[in-house]
């Protein structure tokens, strides 16, 4: 079996990456994950100035996933933009990172994006309109008319390949409205989904939450998500127009994890909790057990078989 899989015109090894916000804050860590099987990578989602995130400990992890409040800690949009830009000139790997994007407000996004736009970067843009964990900020993707809002500006402007990345939703109601609103604009894909946001971890035996950021709150990531992200993954497969790719995300930890995301509808996969515990060399073991699961089925490519769930 062969992992090959081409997205948005680009050709990569395999589907896998790095969510967002793991692995993914210093140019060292992004050197390691160029220097890994992943197919492709992305920046931690970054804002116009650096910022330190919230006070620690903001990420443990559980038996079942993880819990994190981490308060968008990034070294500042430059910084990001100076690594992607040399690394489209340096490396012809075909592994050229994403560029993720968290502005606090709507004029921050849009005042980034048009940075964005008048740089030498020709790679691929994540809009974040899902990050749960700054005090004071709702998740941008839970506010219709301000997603709405945006993404008319952007597009205003915008030339260059742009996903957006969602938050879960639970409703019926909410994939329809939603996916009605992103089908009205020249998005290149959807990533479902992020941390699902304020959970709250308790730890019987001390009697207290985990992480200190907002009481203890924070965004649930791992095991406890998967159902929820194969949900959005396959609601938005099935309600977007089909030149809107989608990138599955939430609780692939296994080959197996991996094979359901792509059955669902997922062109690229991304690793956030299992990539946290495991370290880069989570992609090898996927991309070898997602092997394992095509061949024992009988698929020679993902083609074969991306969005082919069968419903009774
Ligand atoms: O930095 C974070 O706290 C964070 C972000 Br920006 C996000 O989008 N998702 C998440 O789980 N954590």
């Amino acid at each position: 079996a062969v992992l090959k899989t081409e997205f948005l015109g680009q050709k990569y090894e395999n589907p896998f990456m790095n969510a967002s916000g793991v692995h993914c804050l210093t140019v060292n860590e992004l050197d390691e994950l160029k220097r890994s099987k992943a197919g492709a990578f992305i920046t931690k989602s970054a804002t116009t100035l650096e910022r330190a995130g919230n006070p620690e400990p903001r990420y443990y992890a559980t038996a079942l996933g993880s819990i994190n409040s981490m308060g968008l800690p990034n070294k500042g949009f430059q910084y990001y933009l100076d690594y992607v830009v040399d690394y489209q000139k340096n490396d012809s790997d075909g592994k050229a990172p994403f560029f993720s994007v968290a502005g606090m407000s709507r004029d921050e996004n849009i005042n980034i994006l048009k940075i964005i736009q008048r740089s030498d970067f020709q790679g691929v843009t994540e809009l974040n309109l899902s990050c749960p964990n700054v005090p004071g900020k709702p998740q941008v993707g839970y506010d219709f008319q301000m997603t709405e809002q945006i993404l008319t500006q952007v597009f205003e402007f915008f030339r260059k390949p742009l996903g957006v990345k969602l938050p879960p939703y639970f409703d019926f109601a909410h994939f329809d409205i939603v996916a009605n609103i992103l089908n009205k604009f020249p998005l290149a894909y959807v990533n479902c989904v992020n941390s699902v946001g304020n959970g709250l971890y308790v730890d019987a035996a001390s009697e207290s939450v985990v992480i200190k950021p907002k009481n203890g709150f924070g965004g649930i990531g791992g095991d406890y998500i998967k159902p929820t992200a194969l949900a959005n993954v396959r609601a938005f497969y099935t309600r977007l127009n089909p030149t809107i790719k989608v990138i599955g995300t939430g609780g692939i930890a296994s080959g197996q994890d991996a094979f359901e995301h792509l059955l669902c509808g997922a062109t690229m996969l991304q690793v956030g909790t299992a990539l946290y515990e495991e370290g880069i060399s989570v992609f090898e073991r996927l991309e070898k057990e997602l092997k394992e699961v095509m061949t024992q089925k009988g698929y020679k490519t993902i083609e074969e078989f991306r969005g082919q769930l069968r419903t009774l």
